[in-house]
């Protein structure tokens, strides 16, 4: 029959990221046409989404019940306050031949249990079709499972290409898989503005737009194709819905001052030196930037900012702050009055100017500001958090240690998906190590966890994008849940064989391991390379 497949299924156990705690035990669960769902109310929504999840491939009905002592063969997912020190990501799985019980302190503890049942279950349980004559075992077993970090990010740069709201649904149900919850969504580039502003149309009808691309980073000559594309207001907020019901929260990045081109080439006068300003249509660092002296830029953010505050419930707003070159600033009579006015030292000086005006704003809204580490400067507001980046870890050590503040790391040459893998091979992506060795025990609570971005110069298309964050998501997934003790490269290598099985039932791409893996010669070679422009499928 058409969709419908035969299959004899095995259960094991291989779970990404690897689980505190796992005590198998004797016997097996299975599910069939009994199996029903109970749920507390709190967290009817998981009953939900376990429902979707397993009906399509196993063709059960799996009602879902509110009386428990009734339900027969059931998955009970309930809250159990007694689990509070697993805190509310943690979880408890236990599986016996007649029930499964999820409990946990808070619902996304119980989300994350329905994660590690899903990887329990052969990888055909994400087919979307009935898979015919299947046996749904699970080996009983005991969980104990929490994060080691809170922060569990991946960076999608949607700037320098427009991806669309497919690959952000998929990416937000992987990032899910993965037990990842922060998904910055870096919505504002040279290359265009993806976010709909309601009281500033032309960003998005003017912003959103480039001419072309070229594909070397200094080129002027570019392909003439013309690249578009922005997400509604209306688009956003189903989008932060959907990440909510899986408990990621999108930390919108809108950047200031520096890659701010589309913002320029559809507002000049935002600009030092008004003047005929295009969207972007290569890559790099541009001198254009917002200017710090007039009070009408600082009222456009605010204005935009509110609107960004609107539509994501986030308690961090990402302010960007990197690469912002000070040429015009240098040469613009407004900053320069700025400069004396506020009795700054010089341009670097009003860089962190700029950014407090902002972090104060945003700050009286009750949001904490992040910013890329540039932002650290004299005067920065308390509550903003550091993703570090690159740049002098000294200044990183002391603003943890005498200032008290909250550091997300996604170092440069460690956390980049957008390297190429012999650049940053998938172990060296495993072996990441976010709380770094000269910060003492005291301060390792600073470090709030760690984030993978992808910048997208190079990753214009959806197969480019699966080759270059799988499987080094995947390493880095583990990275931000697991604890440092239980991470073993070898037993994870092995995990893994399956895990790529079940992104390939899900129809996504990943790098083959002999390329994610290269021999130690291509990786010197690959100081020396750039990433390629080219596209590869991953299949
Ligand atoms: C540096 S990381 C940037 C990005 C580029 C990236 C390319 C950071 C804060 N800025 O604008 O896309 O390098 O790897």
């Amino acid at each position: 029959m058409d969709g419908i497949r035969d299959k004899t299924i095995v259960p094991t156990v291989d779970i990404i990221p690897r689980p505190e705690k796992i005590e198998r035990r004797s016997g097996q669960y299975c599910l069939d046409g009994e199996s029903e769902i109970y749920a507390d109310t709190p967290n009817l929504w998981n009953a939900d989404y376990l429902r979707n999840l397993l009906a399509p491939s196993t063709g059960l009905p799996l009602e879902i019940q509110s009386d428990r002592l009734t339900v027969k063969n059931g998955i009970h997912l309930v809250l159990n306050p007694g689990l509070e020190p697993l805190g509310h990501e943690g979880y408890r799985l236990e599986i016996s031949p007649d029930a499964i019980l999820i409990e946990s302190f808070g619902t996304a503890g119980v989300f994350y249990g329905i994660q590690t049942l899903r990887q329990l279950l052969p990888v055909e349980i994400e087919e979307r079709v009935s898979v015919i004559g299947a046996d749904w075992r699970i080996p009983c077993l005991l969980i104990e499972d929490k994060p080691r970090f809170s922060w569990r990010g991946f960076m999608l740069d949607d700037g320098r290409y427009f991806h669309g709201k497919e690959i952000v649904y998929l990416t937000l149900d992987l990032m899910a898989l993965q037990k990842l919850n922060i998904f910055h969504w870096h919505l504002t580039e040279d290359q265009g503005w993806r976010v709909e502003i309601k009281k500033y149309p032309a960003l998005t009808e003017i912003g959103s737009h480039r001419a072309g691309t070229s594909k070397t980073m200094l080129g002027k000559k570019h392909d003439g194709i013309p690249h578009a594309g922005f997400y509604t207001q209306d688009e956003i907020r189903e989008i932060v819905a959907y990440a909510a019901r899986r408990n990621i929260t999108i930390v919108p990045e809108i950047e200031m001052p520096g890659h701010s081109l589309s913002a320029l080439a559809s507002y000049p006068e935002l600009a030092c030196n008004a003047g005929l300003f295009q969207v972007a249509t290569h890559f790099g660092v541009f001198p254009d930037i917002y200017c710090a002296g007039k009070d009408r830029v600082f009222n456009f953010l605010q204005d935009v900012l509110d609107e960004i505050l609107t539509l994501f419930p986030s308690p961090y707003i990402h302010i960007g702050g990197d690469e912002a070159p000070k040429k015009r600033w240098k040469r613009c009579p407004d900053c320069q009055q700025r400069i004396r006015e506020q009795g700054l030292m010089d341009e670097q000086a009003l860089q962190g100017y700029f950014t407090n005006r902002i972090a104060a704003y945003l700050d009286s809204k009750g949001r904490k500001v992040i910013g890329w580490n540039e932002i650290l400067q004299e005067g920065l507001v308390e509550s903003a958090v550091i993703q570090y980046w690159a740049g002098s870890r000294q200044r990183l050590f002391e603003a943890v240690c005498n200032q008290n503040r909250f550091v997300v790391m996604s170092s440069y040459l460690s956390a980049y998906l957008d390297h190429g893998y012999n650049l940053m091979p998938l172990s060296l992506a495993y072996q990441y190590e976010p709380i770094p060795d000269e910060l003492e025990q005291e301060h390792a609570g600073s470090i709030l966890g760690l984030e993978f971005p992808l910048w997208s110069e190079w990753v214009p298309d959806r197969p480019r994008l699966d080759y270059q964050v799988y499987p080094r998501l995947t390493a880095m997934a583990e990275t931000g849940w697991t604890s440092k003790d239980k991470k073993n490269l070898e037993d994870f290598l092995r995990r893994l064989e399956k895990f790529l099985v079940r992104l390939h039932q899900l129809g996504v791409g990943f790098a083959p391991l002999r390329e994610a893996q290269p021999s130690i010669i291509r990786q010197w070679f690959g100081i020396f390379s750039i990433p390629l422009p080219q596209t590869r499928t991953a299949r």
